[in-house]
């Protein structure tokens, strides 16, 4: 990438729990990307960012380390901090340095100790944050039970932009909530039985399984529709 303007630049940190998640999403992001043309595994040792010989043989991150991408003709850096207790004086440095942070909660175990310590110095620093739910794919991943935590512990207004399309082994994708096109019904090609199934789970997943994922649904399409004014 050429010099990008300052205003192409984001500088976004990962910050979460240890072994919430937030190695493996830096490498999948940075792989979306094509800013990496292999995705590696915290497992192997072949992440981009847990590239230190101690990180390597206890996969953990011990330190904070960048590595960037470029998207939508922005340069993105990403700062993978580490979670566990003992650094997270690292992780709190790191978020002084950027615009924008990812609280990564995993789904099945939810909010921890230090999840809020993290989130408490971003909403310090007044930083702007998306929570990330990680994990969505093992045994115990229960979407809405997290929701609940992420709003009882770290924001009663915490909007699902993004659900989860079943859970644990069924666990297939997710819905955009704020991209979704609303498709009037008589308006709907019928499709075959596997389309209509999945369609049917998508609906089910989006407005039926939670009233609440409904409520904020409304209320971020009724907020993007007074932002499109
Ligand atoms: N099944 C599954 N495993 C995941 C997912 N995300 C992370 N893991 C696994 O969880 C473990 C911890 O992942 P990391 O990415 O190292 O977590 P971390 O938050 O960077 O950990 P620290 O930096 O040490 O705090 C690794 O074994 C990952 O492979 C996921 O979405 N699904
Ligand atoms: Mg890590």
């Amino acid at each position: 990438m050429k010099r990008p303007e300052t205003a192409k630049i984001r500088n976004i940190a990962l910050v979460g729990h240890g072994n919430s998640g937030k190695t493996t999403l830096t490498e999948a992001l940075l792989f979306s990307a094509g800013a990496t043309t292999r995705l590696g595994r915290v497992e192997d040792g072949t992440t981009t960012t847990d590239f230190d010989e101690d990180e390597i043989r206890r996969k953990i991150s011990i330190s904070t380390a960048l590595a960037w991408g470029e998207w939508r003709g922005h340069k993105i850096t990403l700062v993978d901090t580490p979670g566990f207790a003992a650094f997270l004086a690292d992780a709190k440095n790191a978020l002084r340095v950027v615009e924008g942070a990812v609280v990564v909660v995993g789904a099945t175990g939810g909010v921890k100790v230090s999840t809020e310590k993290v989130w408490s110095a971003a909403a310090a620093l007044d930083l702007p944050r998306v929570i990330y739910l990680s994990k969505m794919d093992k045994d115990r991943a229960d979407f809405v039970r997290v929701l609940e935590d992420v709003r009882k512990n770290l924001s009663a207004s915490a909007v699902p932009v993004q659900v989860p399309i079943g859970q644990e082994s069924g666990f297939t994708g997710v819905v955009d909530l704020v991209r979704i096109p609303v498709v009037p019904e008589e308006h709907q090609i019928s499709g075959s039985e596997q389309v209509k199934t999945v369609r049917r789970n998508v609906r089910t997943s989006v407005c039926h399984r939670n009233s609440m994922v409904a409520e904020r649904h409304s209320k971020v399409t009724a907020h993007h529709a007074r932002l499109d004014e």
